[in-house]
């Protein structure tokens, strides 16, 4: 299961009308309910986390997620722009391959993290700092690295089932609205599957499934954290 537990995320946005939940009805996806919750996301201020396409947030309700590629975890020689690596303590190196070789669609994969202390490990590797003996729980290592609030938001969700796939319509609280089709699996090699499931379904819907939509983090940073935002283009993340 290599160095990180959490669940993979495979998941396609997609931009709704009204009409799409009618064909969510038509396709037999089921209303399992509305939630609401705040999500408030966290970075140095140098953002190394999201450089790394780590998505450190404490969701209200809910606690700590930390969301990043599903691959990580590989010892290999990547140069990082963030903190020069040394070499005496357990740093993590990510070796990620470029995001375009990743994908010909445009449905992302996605590690989701939720047990403490893999959270505050994987955060020590990208950061290449030594977690703290009392850094128990999320906080003090949030506190403790530096880490501060980059973006905060709340989403009003509709949640659809169909099968094993889950369907969120999703109105994040500064104007936008974009829905997410979402296969959960535990392994890497279940990936393949999962991503025809979803095209299959997106197809289904009536969908574009090539192209990329912007999720409610991208729409975020381009509004209120235009350097951020361009410092994530740069990058390739977002
Ligand atoms: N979505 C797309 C289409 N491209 C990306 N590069 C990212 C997301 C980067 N990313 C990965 S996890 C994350 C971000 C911004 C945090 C938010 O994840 P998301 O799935 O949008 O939020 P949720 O549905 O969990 O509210």
């Amino acid at each position: 299961e290599g160095q990180i537990s959490g669940a993979i995320e495979v998941e396609q946005k997609f931009l709704f009308a009204p009409s799409t939940i009618e064909k969510l009805a038509e396709l037999g996806a089921i209303l399992e309910g509305r939630v609401s919750f705040r999500d408030s996301y966290y970075d140095v201020p140098d953002w190394c986390l999201t450089r790394e396409d780590h998505w450190l947030r404490e969701r209200e309700g809910v606690g700590w997620e930390l969301k990043c590629p599903p691959d990580v975890g590989v010892v290999g020689s990547k140069e990082t722009p963030c903190a020069a690596k040394t070499d005496n303590h357990p740093s993590d190196p990510v070796l990620r391959p470029p995001r375009d070789k990743r994908s010909s669609h445009a449905a992302t994969q996605y590690r989701e993290v939720t047990c403490p202390q893999n959270i505050v490990t994987r955060l020590c590797g990208v950061l290449d700092r030594v977690p703290g003996q009392n850094w128990t729980c999320v906080n003090k290592a949030v506190e403790e690295l530096g880490l501060e609030v980059f973006a905060s938001f709340v989403t009003t969700r509709h949640k659809y089932r169909t099968g094993d796939l889950h369907v969120d319509l999703d109105e994040a609280d500064f104007g936008y609205a974009v829905g997410e089709v979402e296969a959960v699996v535990r392994r890497l090699e279940d990936v393949p599957e999962a991503l025809e499931k979803i095209q299959k379904f997106c197809r289904q819907l009536g969908l574009e499934e090539k192209t990329a939509i912007p999720g409610k983090m991208s729409v975020y940073l381009h509004r209120f954290r235009p350097a951020h935002y361009k410092a994530l283009t740069e990058a390739g993340i977002i």
